[in-house]
């Protein structure tokens, strides 16, 4: 079984509940179990500021699937929850489910770049990562997560009543 960190986001359709039905789905997918879950966060957009504020978490996953097997589920997941892709970046959704890390892995596929390229960048990633993180993570090719997080302010991030 490999450790994989997933970062949750929506900002439609009640978000919140939005992200506790993921959670739900992420614990129900073959080969893999749940093993933990950050509080949620409401952040502030990054990207255009004409949306409504997100409510962020994040999973950490021990599975069997390959990589690619784990992208797919977690996209079944995103359109179950009513995800419309309409080609705009950064914009609002019902739910979004990126693959932050696999294990110590990196990944460089046409589909599939791990760690996720946002992730160091994002504090609403990095905040509810850091309190589910394995003691002293490392992101392959960024240092520890620990020194993402000195670098990364927590403006426009709230944390809210564990979910
Ligand atoms: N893909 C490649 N690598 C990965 C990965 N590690 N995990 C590919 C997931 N997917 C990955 O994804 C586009 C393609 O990326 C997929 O087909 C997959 O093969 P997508 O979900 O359709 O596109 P996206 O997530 O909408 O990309 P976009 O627009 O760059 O969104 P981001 O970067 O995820 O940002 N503000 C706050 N406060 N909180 C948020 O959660 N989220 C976004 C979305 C914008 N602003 C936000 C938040
Ligand atoms: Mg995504």
């Amino acid at each position: 079984m490999i450790p994989a960190y997933i970062a949750l986001g929506s900002n439609l359709a009640d978000p919140r509940r939005q992200i506790a039905q993921a959670f739900g789905a992420l614990a129900g997918l073959p080969q893999t179990r749940l093993d933990a879950r950050s509080s949620l966060y409401r952040s502030t957009p990054m990207g255009p500021a004409d949306q409504p504020d997100y409510i962020n978490a994040v999973a950490r996953l021990d599975t069997a699937l390959a990589p690619l097997d784990l992208l797919d589920a977690l996209q079944a997941i995103e359109q179950k929850q009513g995800r419309v892709r309409n080609g705009e970046r950064w914009g609002p959704r019902t739910l979004d489910l990126d693959l932050l890390l696999f294990a110590d892995t990196i990944i460089e596929d046409p589909r599939l770049t791990v760690p996720h390229p946002g992730l160091a960048q994002r504090n609403f990633v990095l905040y509810p990562l850091m309190e589910i993180a394995e003691q002293n993570l490392i992101i392959p090719g960024l240092g520890t997560l620990a020194g993402l997080l000195d670098a990364c302010p927590a403006d426009g991030l709230e944390r809210l009543s564990p979910c």
